[in-house]
């Protein structure tokens, strides 16, 4: 009975060890920028997070919270955080992100995202109204380059791509092009929005019995 018990065990570490599906992503995302246009400060976190609807990726609200594995705009799971430390250069990121392991909903085919924050550094756990961020992703892969999904296993490259005119650089440029932005701004959360409605009809209410 004790040799049956210990083969089962044995067996569910064996299938739970073969179906845990590991990724990991080198980045070369220089060159980050504020949204006035300057490097990126070294000490600004960055999130590197996953569509796991495939509903494309929503906004960051206030209240907000960013530690590992958090969702924000439902879905969306931050699947890696760091800041620009490593390189030590303003702007500048080219990292491994070591190997993470899909679960909790997010699997091989999610679109992944870079987000960096303008003011926010690694110690700060929550967003406020305000606070202002970048997003990068990119569907397709630009110039040879691997599109910003989630493949089943291995170690893709994640270039981030700016263009001038019709030339593409990886970073360098503060150009815009599709599926990148370094100007987001953190709005207050819907149910702020559902609130701040009831409050005017409440008021609208209450003058309108009034006179
Ligand atoms: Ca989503």
């Amino acid at each position: 009975m004790k040799r049956l018990f210990t083969a089962i065990i044995l067996a569910g570490i064996m299938v739970s060890g073969a179906c845990a599906q590991t990724v990991q992503f080198i980045l070369q995302a220089d060159l980050l920028k504020t949204s006035t246009g300057s490097a990126l400060p070294t000490d600004r976190l960055l999130l590197l997070v996953a569509d796991t609807a495939g509903d494309g990726f929503g906004s960051l609200t206030d209240g907000s919270t960013l530690a590992l594995n958090d969702f924000f705009a439902g879905d969306d799971r931050i699947i890696w955080r760091d800041d620009l430390s490593f390189d030590a250069i303003p702007g500048v990121y080219q990292k491994s992100t070591g190997t993470l392991t899909l679960n909790g909903g997010w699997n091989a085919g999610d679109a992944v995202a870079l987000i960096w924050f303008e003011t926010l550094t690694l110690a700060t756990s929550e967003l406020t109204t305000g606070d202002r961020y970048g997003l990068y992703t990119h569907a397709t892969g630009l110039d040879g380059s691997n599109a910003w999904t989630t493949p089943p296993s291995g170690s893709p490259e994640l270039r981030f791509y700016t263009s001038d005119s019709s030339t593409l650089f990886l970073g360098g440029s503060n150009a815009a092009i599709l599926g990148r932005t370094n100007d987001i701004v953190v709005v207050p959360e819907p149910s702020t929005y559902a609130l701040l409605g009831a409050g005017l009809v409440g008021m609208w209410a209450f003058r309108r019995r009034k006179t």
